[in-house]
C-alpha cells in the first residue's frame, strides 16, 4: 500500500498536508493525549488552554506554557519534519502545509510558510487590548509578566479553546483543502475543530485523503487509506 500511496503523491497536482501533535512525537514533544506530567498531572489540557483558566489561574497556566516552551526549546525537527520541508522545496506551488502544532518545528525544519492554525507557543501577546502604557519592552517580570502601569497581563500567542483561529491562515487552509487532489493527514486525533474539518472539506471536494497515524481516528471515515506508521518513519519514504 505504501507504494500505491507513493504513486498518488507523484501524480497529484496539488497536495495539502494537515499535521497534529503526533508529527512532533518522535522529536520528544508529548502529544496532547499523552498523560500530563508533574504539576499539571491532574489538569486536562483542554481546560488549561482557555482564556477563562488563564484569567482564573494566571500563574498555573503561564507556568504550564513555560514548562512546554522549555521542553520544546530542547528538541529539534525529526525526519518527518525534514521530509516535508524537502518536499515543499522540490515542489513549490504544488504543496501546502497546514499545522495545528504550536511548537514551531515545521518552521524550524524549513516550512516557513506553514499555515499555523493555532499560533506559536514561543510568542506572547497582551491579554487585554494594550493601552499606551503597555510596552513589551517595559514589562514587570512575573508569572505572567505584566504592564507595570495598568497591570495588563502577557499571555501565550496561541489559539485557546473557544477562541477564533487566525482568519487568513484558516481561509488559506480551507482553500488548500478544497483545491488539493491529495491530502495527507499526519499525527492528529482529528478531534479539534475547525482544523479537523479540513479533512472532510478535502474529501467532499473530491480529494483522496490518506492518514499517517498508528491509531485509528474519526477521520478514518473519509480516508482512502491509513498508513499505520509513525510520521518520522513513514514520511521520508512516502515523499522521497
Ligand atoms: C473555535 C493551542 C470558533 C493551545 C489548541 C464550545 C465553545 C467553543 C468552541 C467549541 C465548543 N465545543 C467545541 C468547540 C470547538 C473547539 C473544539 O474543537 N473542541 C474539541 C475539543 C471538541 N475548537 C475551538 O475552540 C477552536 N476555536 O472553534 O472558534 C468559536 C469561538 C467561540 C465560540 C464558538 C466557536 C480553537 C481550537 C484550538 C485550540 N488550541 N492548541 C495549546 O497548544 O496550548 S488545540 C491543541 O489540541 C493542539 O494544537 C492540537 O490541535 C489539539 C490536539 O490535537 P492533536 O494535534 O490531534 O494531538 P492529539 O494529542 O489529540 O493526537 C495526537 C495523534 O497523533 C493521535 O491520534 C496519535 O495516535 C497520533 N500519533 C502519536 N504518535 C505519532 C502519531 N501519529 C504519527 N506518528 C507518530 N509518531
Amino acid at each position: 500500500m505504501l507504494d500505491t500511496v507513493r504513486g498518488w503523491v507523484r501524480e497529484a497536482h496539488r497536495i495539502a498536508v494537515l499535521t497534529g501533535a503526533g508529527m512532533s512525537a518522535e522529536s520528544g514533544v508529548p502529544t496532547f493525549r499523552d498523560a500530563q506530567t508533574g504539576l499539571w498531572a491532574h489538569f486536562n489540557p483542554q481546560e488549561l488552554a482557555t482564556e477563562s483558566a488563564f484569567r482564573a489561574h494566571p500563574q498555573r497556566v503561564w507556568d504550564w506554557y513555560e514548562h512546554r516552551r522549555q521542553m520544546i526549546a530542547a528538541v529539534k525537527p525529526n525526519a518527518g519534519h525534514l521530509a516535508l520541508a524537502d518536499f515543499a522545496r522540490q515542489h513549490p506551488g504544488r504543496f501546502t502545509l497546514i499545522t495545528q502544532n504550536v511548537d514551531g518545528l515545521h518552521q524550524l525544519a524549513g516550512n516557513t510558510d506553514a499555515l499555523a492554525l493555532h499560533g506559536n507557543i514561543a510568542e506572547d501577546r497582551w491579554l487585554d487590548a494594550p493601552r499606551a502604557c503597555c510596552g513589551a519592552d517595559s514589562l514587570e517580570p512575573g508569572h505572567p509578566p505584566r504592564c507595570p502601569v495598568c497591570g495588563n497581563l502577557r499571555r501565550p500567542a496561541v489559539v485557546w479553546f473557544g477562541e477564533h483561529l487566525p482568519a487568513q491562515a484558516l481561509e488559506d487552509a480551507e482553500r488548500a483543502a478544497r483545491e488539493c487532489d491529495l491530502m495527507l493527514v499526519v499525527g492528529t486525533s482529528g478531534e479539534v475543530y475547525p482544523a479537523a474539518g479540513l479533512a472532510f472539506t478535502a474529501h467532499q471536494s473530491g480529494a483522496r485523503v490518506v492518514i499517517v497515524n498508528p491509531e485509528p481516528t474519526p477521520l478514518d471515515a473519509v480516508a482512502e487509506h491509513r498508513l499505520s506508521e509513525p510520521a518520522a518513519v513513514c514520511l521520508p519514504v512516502l515523499l522521497a
